[in-house]
């Protein structure tokens, strides 16, 4: 059985969609990241980032003590490689979809993941222009990233050879897409991609819809949430 350290957000949801893809037994252990669990001592052996997802597999391959691992995108490679499955094991193609597991890891997550909180939840600032700079510099670098994967798209079926980690770490990254400032009518090899190759498959229907019981309203929404999210130093945080 595979524990999955988890709270519904696209970092989390590329890692049920996985699962689900698998077939892999797994057991949600719920992180709020909103009243602060990511800060629980015996979550941060795990995952010392304080950030989720993690999982902890007590089978792991070849037997021995349980395997823990955080990053998502060292998550996705344990499980591909766990599973036999979405990861090609020979060299070009492996590393053909490796890119694209880093690009979606160093480029769209993290621009997307700013552009959010400037979109949506960064206060006003004074001047506005201020507010205007973080929107726009971070909207402008998810519209060129969204670019170079509309080219990409334009004649292939997948990101990367076959199916594989690469389309399902990046696809939770296209669903908040208006709140990133961008359009999906600009980019149609994208917008086919996420609407109907991906986003038709099963798993990933079920894989994006787990938990969301945990989190009866999306997004940040308290004084609360706000304070434990974009309140964090080294000092705060130890
Ligand atoms: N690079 C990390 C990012 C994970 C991440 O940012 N997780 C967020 C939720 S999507 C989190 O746990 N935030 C808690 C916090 O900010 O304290 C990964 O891909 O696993």
């Amino acid at each position: 059985m595979i524990d999955l350290h988890y709270w519904p957000t696209p970092n989390g949801f590329k890692i049920t969609i996985m699962l689900e893809e698998c077939g892999l037994p797994y057991k949600i252990v719920p992180v709020n990241i909103g009243t602060g669990e990511q800060f629980k001592p015996e979550f941060l052996k795990i995952s010392p980032n304080n950030r989720m997802p993690a999982i902890v597999d007590h089978e792991p391959p070849g037997g021995g003590a349980p395997v823990s691992v955080f990053e998502s995108g060292a998550v996705l490679q344990y499980l591909a490689e766990k599973a036999g499955k979405f990861l090609p094991k020979d060299l070009r193609g492996k590393y053909e979809v490796l890119q694209w597991v880093n690009w979606q890891m160093g480029g769209l997550g993290p621009m997307a993941g700013q552009a959010n909180h400037f979109n949506m939840y960064a206060p006003q600032f004074n001047p506005p222009e201020a507010l205007k700079y973080g929107q726009d510099r971070y909207s402008n670098e998810v519209n060129r990233l969204f670019g170079v994967l509309n080219k990409r798209l334009a004649d292939r079926t997948y990101v990367a050879g076959d199916y594989s980690i690469a389309d399902m770490m990046i696809w939770p990254w296209v669903v908040g897409f208006k709140n990133f400032g961008q359009k999906l009518e600009d980019f149609p090899n994208l917008k086919k991609w996420f609407e109907e190759t991906v986003g038709r498959r099963p798993a990933v229907l079920k894989g994006k819809a787990v938990g969301l019981d945990l989190r009866p309203k999306p997004g940040i929404n308290t004084d609360e949430q706000r304070k434990v999210l974009f309140g964090q130093t080294a000092a705060v945080v130890r």
